[in-house]
């Protein structure tokens, strides 16, 4: 892909993304149908499906040779990263449209040959495009996005966790999470997995703990905090398969590094 296919690629990207967001919002008031997944807090509606067939379909008229993985199936069955395959997450915090109308996000990556090259961040009802290039930066909107402070001590980090850390879990070592609360000055949940990478990348919150993520929740993610120089690896500190479901540890790179080897233990 040479600089002006890139560029292409993105514009029309860029322009798909607005577009959802913006039928997303013109749509928010109407009833909804509501059906549950794999337990009954975990929610689709008809919005999540008709955007990404949405995606889908513009991707495959204007790029019949890429592929597109996408959480609701609408996508193609993706077995490697060769090419250029589309991670879709039509909305990102379901639980967030459906019960605050906001707080959620569109979540769009591009990756080629394996390769995180371009990521879309939406956060529709704020109107807010976190976006970024492999190599060029990450943008809030108009706003280049600075690098990531590289020397915030763990006393004063702010790191996003969930309600699963507060619960028995067999596969943690609560232990060190509780250890990693007590130290940090203070922790934030915000029920939507692309928006905490977009505030990581912002530097507004600088670690991200989470247990099981696909590959749609991060990818957009992923290229955007590359771009400030931060770090997202499994939450024990080991590289991440972009193909599978596994625990995230996305992180400026100041406490990475701190956090994966003296707080936590599970993969
Ligand atoms: P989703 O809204 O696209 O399903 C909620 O804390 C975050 O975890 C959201 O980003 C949510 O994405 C994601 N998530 C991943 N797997 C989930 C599941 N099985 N149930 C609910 N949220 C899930
Ligand atoms: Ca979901
Ligand atoms: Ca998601
Ligand atoms: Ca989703």
């Amino acid at each position: 892909m040479n600089e002006q296919q890139k560029q292409s690629l993105y514009d029309n990207a860029k322009r798909w993304v607005l577009e959802a967001g913006e039928h997303i919002r013109t749509k928010m008031h109407q009833p909804l149908v509501i059906e549950t997944k794999s337990n009954p807090d975990d929610l689709v509606t008809e919005m999540d499906q008709d955007t990404e067939k949405f995606f889908a379909e513009k991707i495959r008229e204007s790029y019949p040779d890429h592929k597109v993985l996408g959480e609701e199936g609408f996508g193609d069955d993706v077995k490697d990263l060769d090419g250029v395959t589309w991670i879709v997450d039509p909305i990102d915090g379901t639980m967030n449209f459906v019960h605050q109308k906001q707080n959620f996000a569109i979540s769009v990556g591009i990756f080629k040959d394996g390769i995180g090259e371009i990521g879309f961040i939406y956060d529709v009802m704020k109107d807010c495009l976190y976006h970024a290039k492999r190599n060029e930066g990450a943008y809030k909107n108009d706003q280049l996005l600075p690098a990531l402070a590289n020397s915030i001590p763990l006393e004063e980090a702010i790191i996003g966790l969930n309600s699963t850390w507060a619960v028995p879990n067999k596969k943690v070592d609560e232990n060190g999470i509780h250890r990693l609360i007590r130290k940090v000055r203070g922790t934030r949940s915000y029920g939507s997995a692309a928006l905490e990478f977009a505030y990581i990348a912002e530097g507004i919150m600088d670690s991200y703990i989470t247990m099981r993520l696909a590959p749609w929740d991060i990818a957009a993610g992923i290229v955007l905090v590359h771009e400030v120089g931060g770090k997202v690896t499994k939450a024990n500190g080991e590289p991440i398969n972009m193909l599978d479901k596994q625990s995230i540890l996305a992180s400026n790179a100041s406490i990475h590094k701190e956090i994966s080897m003296n707080y936590i233990s599970f993969k």
